[in-house]
């Protein structure tokens, strides 16, 4: 088994209700435990023109899953709620990322892993510390520097 962090992010549609609905999709994993989840928080959104705040939030699993079938079935449940990748960075109903599988570091067309861009993002570090505050990547940047690091976006706790 691996324990392995997932982003929530949603800015459609309810994304608090999105984000539950997506959290008993990822409990009903085969060969996986959700073990854990952070806070929600509302966020204000990264990215391009204008769009709707988000709520953002991190689940802790354990897995036998490998990363690959992990994503499949990632995007299955995103897919079941109704996003369209449309836009790039533009507003969607349900995005989940991975953004660590274990320690591994994973470069592939389909799967960058730890997520390329979380080391910018407050809405997933400030989750992921509060599940785990101790966290070290695999590359060896601690969880606790990445946040003193990381720009200021508006994030509140709800
Ligand atoms: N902005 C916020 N605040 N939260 C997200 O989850 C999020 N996800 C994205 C982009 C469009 C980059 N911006 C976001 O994919």
């Amino acid at each position: 088994m691996t324990r392995c962090f997932i982003g929530l992010g949603s800015n459609l549609e309810n994304p608090a209700g999105q984000l539950r609905s997506a959290l008993d999709d990822i409990h009903a994993l085969p060969r996986t435990t959700l073990e854990n989840c952070s806070s929600f928080y509302t966020s204000a959104p990264i990215g391009p023109g204008e769009q709707p705040d988000y709520v953002n939030a991190v689940a802790q699993l354990e897995t036998a899953l490998a990363p690959n079938e992990l994503l499949d079935a990632l995007q299955a449940i995103e897919q079941r709620h109704g996003r369209e990748r449309s836009v790039r960075w533009g507003a969607r109903t349900l995005d989940l990322d991975i953004l660590l599988f274990g320690s591994e570091i994973i470069d592939t067309t389909r799967l960058t892993v730890p997520h390329p861009r979380m080391a910018e993002r407050n809405f997933v570090l400030e989750p992921l510390a509060e599940l785990t505050p101790e966290l070290q990547l695999p590359d060896g940047r601690d969880l606790a520097t990445l946040l003193r690091q990381c720009p200021p976006n508006r994030l509140h706790k709800l």
